[in-house]
């Protein structure tokens, strides 16, 4: 419990086995109330080593990592999320203080900023593909993102309420902040700076192929080609906290 809040950690685990002890050496487990590892196909000892540590393990077999979101976020309890990859990468001291500007400033959604961290260990494709997205989610939706494809958010759970997520792939991230930040009437979001590390085993992004279907998954979200997903929280489900209540 974090001030009277519920938190659910949620990470989708394609091979992680060595990324996940690095999640777990330094996640407080006093704040985090239930971690829930979505295990996608991985044919190492994913669900072996999440289980060792107590996580709840979910499998999907549709791979993909908004697929495996999806699970992860429809079998969350916290009345606040935390997301994050699986990879030792995002930093799991930033947790309390994410909570403490979502609790203490009002907001509903936070995502989380890689991009002022100059010394981060990552590739200037990977710099500028993220760039590129960034620049035409603002052409075509008309809001400035600095890190449309980071996978660290917080959120509280009734969010979910209000988004339409149709991607099971690496465009869930970007879709999540489309949905979540173009509701400024019903979700008061924000993007915050974090710090992120080396990765502790091997990425599972095809930077060419995922880079090009996210811009392709831009245009087409923009001109109303993907339809609509229904939300992945039960608007009655007794046990959402709602504004006013939250
Ligand atoms: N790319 C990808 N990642 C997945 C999948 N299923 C789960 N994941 C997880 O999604 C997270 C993001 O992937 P990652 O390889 O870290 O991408 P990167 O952060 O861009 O290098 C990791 O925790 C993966 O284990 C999948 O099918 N594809
Ligand atoms: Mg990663």
């Amino acid at each position: 419990m974090y001030k009277n809040h519920r938190i659910s950690l949620v990470m989708p685990c394609y091979n992680e086995e060595h990324g996940l002890p690095e999640v777990y050496r330094d996640l407080d487990l006093n704040i985090v109330d239930e971690v829930i590892a979505v295990d996608n196909n991985s044919t190492d000892r994913t669900a072996e080593v999440a289980q060792r540590f107590g996580a709840r393990v979910i499998r999907e077999t549709r791979q993909g990592y908004g697929a495996a979101y999806k699970t992860g976020l429809r079998a969350a309890t916290g009345d606040i999320i935390v997301t994050m990859d699986a990879d030792g990468t995002y930093p799991r001291n930033f947790i309390p203080i994410l909570l403490d500007v979502m609790i203490d400033e009002g907001f509903d959604f936070i995502t989380c900023d890689r991009t002022g961290h100059k010394d981060k260990p990552s590739n200037w494709l990977r710099v500028f593909g993220n760039d590129v997205l960034n620049f035409f989610i603002w052409i075509l939706f008309w809001f400035r993102v600095r890190d449309s494809q980071s996978g660290m958010w917080v959120f509280r759970r009734w969010v979910l309420m209000h988004l339409s997520l149709t991607s099971d792939g690496m465009a869930f991230s970007e879709e999540l902040k489309l949905e979540a930040m173009s509701k400024k009437k019903i979700i008061r979001a924000n993007e915050l700076p974090i710090y992120y590390k080396e990765r502790h085993g091997v990425s599972k992004l095809r930077i060419w192929r995922d880079g090009f279907y996210n811009l392709f998954f831009l245009f087409r979200k923009r001109f109303g080609l993907l339809g609509s997903a229904p939300p992945l929280v039960d608007p009655d489900d007794p046990n959402l906290q709602k504004r006013g209540n939250a």
